[in-house]
This record gives C-alpha cells, sequence and structure tokens, in this order.
C-alpha cells in the first residue's frame, strides 16, 4: 500500500477530507487523480480508500476470474432502498442469479422490438412539450425533461405505469424521493459512519419518508397489476409475478419484487436522462457534429414519419455521439472491483482476498495513454469502427464491466439514440453562448441548469 501515492498534509482522524467539497467528491477524486496518477488512496475518517484509473490497472481489474463486482460507498449505501435487488445485491445473495436470470430474457432483442412502440409514444409527450415551449418562446429544461421522458419510459415498458411527468409542472413526488434518496446516499460516505445518525438526524428522518414514499408507491402498482390479473404484455413486472426460474422453477418473493421494481425503476432513468442531456449539450456546442447527426437522421429515416425499431440501430453517427459524450461524462462515474482471492494487481499492487478498488471511470476515460493527448476534446470520430477496433479492450466502460455490468444497456442506447434522432429531426438546437458546463452529482452525473433555445427546423430539401 506504502507504493501507493496519496496527497500530502494528512490529519488525524480527518484523513483527506479537508478541501473537499462534499457535493462534488466525484470531480474532486478526478482532480486528486490528475496530480497523483493512475492509482491513488485517499483516506476519510480513519478509513483507506484506493481509486484506480490508469489504463493498464483497470484491464486487469476487469479480469474476472480474479476480481469481481464490490458492493462498496455508494451502492452499499443504496441497500436500505433496493436491498438484494439485482444492482445492490451482493455477488453470494442467491437473490441475484434467480433475478438476474428471470429478468434477462426482458432485455432480449424481441422484448426491445417490443419496447419500441411505447418509447416512441413517450417520445412523442416530450416533442409536444417542447413544440408548447417553442412556441411560446419558452427555452427548455434540458436535465428536467430528459428525466421525465426516461422516468415515462421504464414506468411505462417496464410496469405498465404512467406518472404523468409531463403535465406536472414540479417533479413527480416519486422522483423527489428519489433524488433524495440517492443524495442522502452521496452524503453519508462524507460523515464518519458512527456519527451519521446524530450529523444527519434532519437527513435520515427525510430519507426514512423518501424511501416509505418509493416503497408505497410501489406496493400501490404491483397492487393494481395483481388486481388487473397480469396482462402486462409480458412487461418486466409480468416476467417478476409469472415467470418461474427455467431449471429450479423458483419464483422471486413479493419482497424481492418490490426492490426489483425500485431498482428498475432508478436504475432505469436516472443515468440515461443524464447521458441524453450531455449528449444534447455536446450537440448544442459543436452545431457542425449536430449538422452531421442530422444529416444521417435525414438519410436513415427518409420521409417516414415515426423510425421503425430497425432504423434506430442504423443511426451509427448520432450513437457516437452517445458514446463520445458518456466517454467524457459516463453518467454513472464510478464502479467498485474486490479481489476473489489474494492476488496482485498488473504484477505490481498485493491485494487481500476481499480488498477492493474504485474504478474512477470519467478518469480511465481520459487516459491519455489510450485515447491521446487531446483526450478532454469532444469528438465523436474517436468511436468510429476502425478507431475502436485499434484500441485495447477494457478502456471503454460506462455500463461497468463483467457478470454485474448494466442490464439495461442495450434499453439505454435504443431509448437514447431514438430520442436524439427525433430532437435532431425536429429541432435545432441553441445554448446560451455564456454556459459554462457545470456538472452536479447525486450519484449520478447530470449538467446543472442547462437550458436550451429551440427552433423550429426547415425541412429539409
Ligand atoms: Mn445500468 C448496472 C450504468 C441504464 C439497470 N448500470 C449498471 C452498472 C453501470 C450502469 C456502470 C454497473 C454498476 C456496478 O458495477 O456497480 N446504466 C448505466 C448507464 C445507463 C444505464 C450509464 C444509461 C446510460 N441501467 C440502465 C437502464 C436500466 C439499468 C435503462 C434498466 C432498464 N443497471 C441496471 C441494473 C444493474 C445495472 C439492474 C445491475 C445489474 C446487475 O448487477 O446484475
Amino acid at each position: 500500500l506504502h507504493r501507493i501515492p496519496h496527497p500530502p498534509h494528512r490529519l488525524p482522524f480527518l484523513g483527506d477530507v479537508l478541501g473537499a467539497d462534499r457535493r462534488t467528491p466525484l470531480q474532486d477524486s478526478m482532480r486528486l487523480a490528475r496530480r497523483l496518477g493512475p492509482i491513488f488512496r485517499r483516506k476519510a475518517f480513519g478509513k483507506e480508500f484506493v481509486f484506480v484509473w490508469g489504463a493498464r490497472l483497470v484491464a486487469d481489474l476487469a479480469d474476472e476470474s480474479r476480481f469481481a463486482k464490490h458492493v462498496g460507498l455508494g451502492v452499499a449505501n443504496l441497500r436500505p432502498v433496493a436491498g438484494d435487488g439485482l444492482f445492490t445485491a451482493y455477488n453470494h445473495e442467491p437473490n441475484w442469479q434467480l433475478a438476474h436470470d428471470v429478468l434477462a430474457p426482458g432485455f432480449s432483442r424481441e422484448a426491445m422490438a417490443g419496447y419500441h412502440t411505447m418509447m416512441l409514444d413517450v417520445a412523442a409527450r416530450l416533442t409536444d412539450h417542447w413544440d408548447r415551449a417553442l412556441a411560446a418562446g419558452r427555452t427548455v429544461d434540458v436535465p428536467g425533461d430528459m428525466t421525465r421522458l426516461t422516468l415515462e419510459t421504464i414506468a411505462r415498458t417496464g410496469f405498465g405505469h404512467d406518472f404523468g411527468s409531463f403535465e406536472r409542472a414540479c417533479p413527480h413526488p416519486f422522483v423527489t424521493a428519489m433524488v433524495g434518496a440517492l443524495s442522502y446516499a452521496q452524503r453519508l460516505n462524507t460523515v464518519p459512519a458512527p456519527l451519521a445518525p446524530y450529523l444527519l438526524r434532519e437527513a435520515s428522518r427525510r430519507n426514512a419518508a423518501d424511501i416509505t414514499h418509493l416503497n408505497d408507491t410501489v406496493d400501490a402498482l404491483v397492487r393494481a397489476r395483481r388486481a388487473a390479473g397480469g396482462d402486462g404484455r409480458g412487461d418486466l413486472l409480468d416476467r417478476m409475478l409469472e415467470t418461474t426460474h427455467p431449471r429450479t422453477g423458483e419464483r422471486l418473493s413479493a419482497q424481492n419484487v418490490r426492490r426489483q421494481v425500485i431498482t428498475f425503476l432508478v436504475a432505469g432513468h436516472e443515468t440515461t436522462s443524464g447521458a441524453l442531456s450531455f449528449a444534447l449539450y455536446y450537440l448544442a456546442r459543436h452545431p457542425r457534429v449536430a449538422a452531421r447527426a442530422r444529416a444521417e437522421v435525414d438519410r436513415v429515416w427518409g420521409a417516414a414519419a415515426t423510425p421503425g425499431y430497425e432504423q434506430v440501430a442504423k443511426l451509427r453517427y448520432v450513437r457516437r455521439v452517445l458514446d463520445e459524450s458518456l466517454r467524457l461524462w459516463p453518467t454513472a462515474p464510478a464502479f467498485a472491483r474486490e479481489a476473489r482471492q489474494d492476488t496482485v494487481l498488473a504484477g505490481e499492487h498485493p491485494m487481500r482476498r476481499g480488498a477492493w478498488a474504485l474504478v474512477l471511470t470519467p478518469m480511465l476515460h481520459r487516459d491519455p495513454e489510450v485515447w491521446g493527448p487531446d483526450a478532454e476534446r469532444f469528438d465523436p470520430d474517436r468511436f468510429e469502427a476502425r478507431a475502436v477496433r485499434a484500441r485495447p479492450p477494457h478502456v471503454f466502460k460506462p455500463f461497468g464491466t463483467g457478470a454485474r455490468a448494466c442490464i439495461g444497456r442495450q434499453f439505454a442506447l435504443h431509448e437514447a439514440t431514438l430520442v436524439l434522432g427525433l430532437l435532431l429531426r425536429r429541432y435545432e438546437l441553441r445554448i446560451d453562448p455564456g454556459y459554462r458546463l457545470k456538472v452536479t452529482e447525486r450519484l449520478t452525473l447530470m449538467p446543472e441548469a442547462l437550458r436550451l433555445r429551440l427552433e423550429r427546423r426547415t425541412p429539409a430539401s
């Protein structure tokens, strides 16, 4: 451990927390990473954390035979909310494999094709909303509206539910409760654990109320489905309630269903909404990129009023814009890996069984050894097939890695590419030239206070 650098001037007990901003722990760690190099330590309240971002080190951590997901820090803090749901389950908990096997077919190609029409319906509510803003000469609230869109999409495709987000001036109470729970989970890392109940007394009371609200919302949703006797036409909730494990015949318990629904509602929209928001930011900042993407949409979709399922995956350049946005700002910005047995990381750093390290994805995605000296520059051409093939594996990890990687990856990519295509086809995006990108953190990332002015696009001749 002594070979791993750490910041100078450590204080007893407080460690390296001085000068740290508790609202931006990730961007703080990025600053430290730039100073200290591809692997470093950070100490807080007597605990020491190891951060890794060098591409060679991360590639080694991706070796599934020696390392596995570690449920730690932010993820562990969500256990009171999501328990042994897919995202927060420990590797050894039997409900992980059970739920994974039961739910994986919900993300197959066929299932995705089935969600396509519902995704289009929800996207039409977004464009209606934006058309009204445009007609009234108002700017649009990008993170707010992307959150409305992605919440409605997962609620509709997963659970046949409508939160009415576009009809509300303020976020749905479910969203407020969810943001509260995520922010609280992040704050827990900024105080010494034994003191949390005292230091965060008020916040922890609010958190308990938030969790109760999440549970109540989900219980009502499940009750309604059971009362209707199923028939979500094979959506995720039907699978959770009806499907038995193909081999063991086991079923998810009522308690576990509740945790999975919360998991999917949260994991299924917060990160996608951030990804869409950053992509729109970069499109508005780079008119030439936007023009090229728009030309592709025109060419691939032609005169069709709405795109078919197959026509979304054909938007290769739009997808590169999305990938490049996720490179610079992967909206789930870290994941943790633990040693399955005593091992040596990259032949250099001995690790005991159970020892773990946090991968700082935004820094992995900026490692100059892989991405070059201009790694900070936005350039979708980095994801041209030829350029991708020329890079080593495990250098682009916005969806995590291995058995516990994101189950919703294809879902998110289809939804986001579809929506970007629709928005590019319909509007020109204008950004206030004075806007400076500022990133808000609540476990996930979001461009703060991003507003765009829309212009109705003059139809292509
Ligand atoms: Mn998602 C796991 C990122 C969209 C449901 N997701 C992960 C992990 C990352 C991640 C990173 C791994 C975390 C870890 O190793 O601790 N997810 C994203 C991003 C987007 C995203 C960047 C959008 C962009 N995720 C979605 C969507 C859904 C979803 C959409 C559901 C519809 N994700 C999950 C679930 C897991 C997960 C469930 C946990 C999988 C498991 O452990 O088995």
